[in-house]
């Protein structure tokens, strides 16, 4: 399970960071409270900040960072059940993990979608229109078109449901970069059968693991950088991971060329 704190080092602010968190962002924008970005009667309202905020989240402006090559190294030693992410960075594609074991489960930036007619809206006129300061806008009807990212009261993914059939055979749990505040996703970490260890990463601790504990967890408290680092140097995989990061970013930026 991920969060927005797997991807702060790919230069995404998360939620909450007092004053570089995006809510703090918003403070002096024209929105009622800053989650009101996310709410789809507002963004009916005025979509304008909800794009303001889409804008910085091109895809081409950001890159996958070591952590998310940690989660790509597990899928390629074939350890990786399945990966949880709350992020709508697309960071976690973009690093090489297939379709299949990837559950978005706030949705993407990967498609978008008109809120009147419900056609699906092809995605470089999208970016054109976002990065040109425009509301984009449905070919067939005019309708304002959103991404598809789950607003909240927004039902999640239907591939959210997967995890019905995964916590119950997950021999370790994973949990990095979440403030575990945002359900029905936080409510997972509880998922796990209570024999399962829950490895928890994160600035501080939260949800669940703070205020239920059991007696399997390992809490690695502070910049989640450093304790990947750790993790992946008991596992003996510090040049394995180098050289997969070596390898990948070369190849993203020979692709910008
Ligand atoms: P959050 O509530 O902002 O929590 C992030 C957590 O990560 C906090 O506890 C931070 O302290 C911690 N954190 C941040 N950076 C680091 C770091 N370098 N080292 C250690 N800990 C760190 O974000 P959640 O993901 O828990 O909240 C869910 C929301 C946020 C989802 O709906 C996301 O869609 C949304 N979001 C996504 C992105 C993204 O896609 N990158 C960015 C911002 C918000
Ligand atoms: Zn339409």
């Amino acid at each position: 399970m991920v969060g927005a704190g797997i991807s702060t080092p790919s230069g995404i602010p998360s939620c909450r960071s007092p004053g570089t968190g995006f809510y703090s962002s918003f403070q002096h924008c024209d929105v009622p409270y800053p989650e009101a970005i996310f709410e789809l009667t507002f963004f009916l309202h005025n979509p304008r900040p909800f794009f303001t905020w889409a804008k910085k989240m091109y895809p081409e402006n950001y890159r996958p960072n070591v952590i998310h090559y940690f989660l790509r190294l597990l899928q390629d030693k074939g350890l990786l059940l399945r990966l949880y992410t709350q992020n709508i960075d697309g960071l976690e594609r973009a690093a090489g993990i297939p379709d299949s074991r990837l559950v978005e489960a706030h949705g993407s930036f990967a498609s978008a979608t008109c809120t009147v007619c419900g056609r699906a809206s092809p995605m470089e006129g999208f970016w054109a229109e976002v990065m040109g300061d425009r509301v984009p806008r449905c070919t067939v009807c005019t309708g304002v078109v959103k991404p598809d990212i789950v607003f909240f009261g927004e039902a999640l993914p239907q591939r959210f449901l997967l995890h019905v059939v995964d916590f119950p055979i997950a021999d370790l749990l994973l949990i990095l970069g979440t403030s575990l505040q945002v359900e029905p996703f936080a409510s997972l970490s509880e998922a796990p059968r209570s024999s399962v260890p829950r490895v928890f990463m994160n600035q501080e601790a939260a949800g669940s693991l703070a205020w239920r504990p059991r007696s399997r967890d390992v809490l690695q408290l502070g910049e989640l950088v450093d304790g990947v680092d750790k993790l992946v140097e008991l596992l003996g995989w510090t040049e394995e991971l180098k050289d997969l990061v070596q390898r990948e970013t070369g190849q993203l930026s020979g692709r910008d060329r």
